[in-house]
């Protein structure tokens, strides 16, 4: 079986990958099944020294045959390629917030250099026969790097968060390099469909890409895939009914609203917070009989907006206590840092709501993961913003605009007035999909797509010569009919072979 190479942002250590969430599980779990190395950045950060080199790769043994090979980071390249163009940049403009974007700083030459860097590293761990998945908006630029480098393994990239409308993306400065970047991948795996619409105009307005009759798209001299997987969850580990004592006991006479959010301005959580205001204020009879619990672990905090969006919680959790709060109910718990993996399914299974609206989400695991905690015979309602990814799939949450307060909070009241019967049928519809999307399939059939479109390189057209493309040169200046025919015979001299439509 081929090696699979991962390569992310961050990498952690695989025995601690399932407590980390998120993908970290999917890639873990992918390592279980089969030999691997995972690349990426150890997460430490190291004194600048001008007159060296960054400190090299390291490589750890892992669980099964796998490897983790990982390297620091500089604290200037971690203020300027993570902290800066990763997520002062593209982060906020796929999260459609133009305004929090840092066009300005100059974060876009270091960015570039520590995927150059990154290349470089990797290259030399490489055999000809691995299949190389790189992950996610930090390292667009990792598999041109490569190719530059001469690499002609199987190369497929998934990016976790959103594409934007192409108008948004075009504002990016350097939205002509990225797009180029994103062309030297066999394959480029989105979350939705929407985002893969999104992607293929974007390829059409900023470099003139093309959509071949095999659905391919073309831009430059390069041909790729471009196809939604929806990241899942492995629901086993939710849906397996703890034998211990539950963690999170339910509320004493009070029903629970769970809300689990990185402390992300695209998570939406101050319209949540007046959203459930608003419901205290217009529906006062279940004042004392619900409460929103919402768990935030802090993230990125040395971002200027990040601390913004600390305050604007705090004062709102402040403001809606104080107006409805009475000495023996609270009613927002703010929580504001990470709950232990092994307690989320019990906090999640005794919550009678799910509270997801993020004002745009690249998926949104946790709604899957609170739908696939649920008691069975009486399961909670998820509410779920319909700008995260998950909405193309959990149609039967109950589906809100996470910019409509009044709606957010007409959401509560339908779901605690819901009958057992339809929460059964929605929570059954939606653990189907949940099943039949897991992290398990995600990972196999990004792979399997991965291997047939590199295949599919491998039969197309050999790339041009230096004297083809001196010919296409000449084609401005010559008439056209001699040169057009030189230009096939060199083409067939190389061993291409046009396919129709291309
Ligand atoms: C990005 C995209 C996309 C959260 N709080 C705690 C905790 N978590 C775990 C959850 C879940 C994961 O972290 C969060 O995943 P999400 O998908 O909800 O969101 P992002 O972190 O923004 O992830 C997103 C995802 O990548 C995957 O492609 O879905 O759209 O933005 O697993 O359970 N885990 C623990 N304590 C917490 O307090 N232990």
């Amino acid at each position: 079986m081929r090696r699979i190479v991962v390569v992310s942002n961050r990498v952690t250590e695989l025995r601690k990958a399932a407590q980390a969430g998120g993908v970290a599980v999917a890639i873990a779990d992918l390592f279980r099944e089969r030999p691997g190395l995972w690349f990426g950045w150890n997460g430490k950060i190291v004194d600048d020294n001008d007159a060296s080199e960054p400190p090299g790769v390291k490589i750890a043994k892992s669980v099964g045959g796998s490897a983790l090979a990982t390297l620091p980071l500089t604290s200037d390249e971690h203020r300027d390629y993570y902290l800066g163009y990763s997520n002062s940049v593209l982060w906020p403009v796929f999260h459609n917030r133009l305004d929090l974007a840092r066009f300005d700083a100059g974060f876009y030459p270091r960015y570039m250099r520590v995927n150059e860097r990154f290349a470089r590293a990797l290259q030399a761990l490489l055999k000809p026969d691995d299949i190389i998945w790189i992950h996610d908006y930090h390292l667009i630029p990792l598999g041109a790097e490569l190719r530059r480098a001469g690499v002609k393994n199987p190369m497929g990239f998934y990016l976790h968060i959103p594409v934007p409308p192409s108008q948004t993306f075009l504002a990016v400065p350097e939205h002509r390099a990225l797009a180029r970047a994103l062309t030297a991948y066999d394959l480029i795996g989105l979350q939705t469909q929407a985002d893969v619409a999104n992607l293929i105009q974007f390829l059409e307005d900023s470099v003139a890409g093309r959509i071949l009759q095999d659905g391919r798209i073309s831009a430059f001299d390069h041909r790729l895939a471009v196809e939604s997987f929806p990241v899942g969850i492995d629901p086993d580990s939710f849906t397996r009914v703890s034998t211990e004592k539950p963690h999170a006991q339910p509320i004493a006479g009070a029903q629970r609203i769970i809300g689990v959010d990185r402390l992300d301005y695209s998570k939406g959580l101050p319209q949540k917070f007046r959203a459930f205001g608003r419901f205290l204020e217009k529906y006062p009879e279940y004042r004392r009989n619900v409460v929103l619990s919402q768990i935030a672990p802090p993230t990125r905090e040395s971002v200027e907006a990040y601390t913004d969006i600390r305050k604007q919680l705090e004062a709102l959790s402040g403001k809606i206590n104080g107006m409805f709060g009475e000495l023996d109910w609270v009613p927002i718990h703010y929580i504001y840092r990470s709950a232990p993996r092994d307690r989320l399914r019990d906090i999640y299974r005794s919550s009678r709501i799910g509270f997801f609206t993020p004002l745009r989400d690249g998926m949104n695991l946790v709604c899957k993961e609170y739908v696939a905690s649920q008691d069975p015979d009486d399961p909670g309602v998820p509410i779920l913003s319909r700008f995260a990814g998950a909405a193309e799939q959990l149609v039967d949450a109950l589906i809100v605009n996470p910019y409509n307060v009044e709606e957010m909070a007409d959401a509560i009241k339908t779901a605690l007035v819901m009958e057992k019967d339809e929460r059964i049928e929605r929570y059954t519809r939606l653990m189907s999909v949940i099943r039949a999307h897991d992290s398990a399939a995600w990972s196999a059939s990004f792979l399997a797509t991965l291997e047939a479109a590199a295949k599919e390189r491998s039969r197309d057209v050999a790339p041009l010569t230096t004297s083809m493309r001196a010919s296409m040169a000449r084609l401005a200046r010559t008439p056209l009919a001699p040169v057009a025919l030189k230009l096939g015979k060199e083409a067939r001299k190389a061993g291409g072979q046009t396919r129709a439509g291309n």
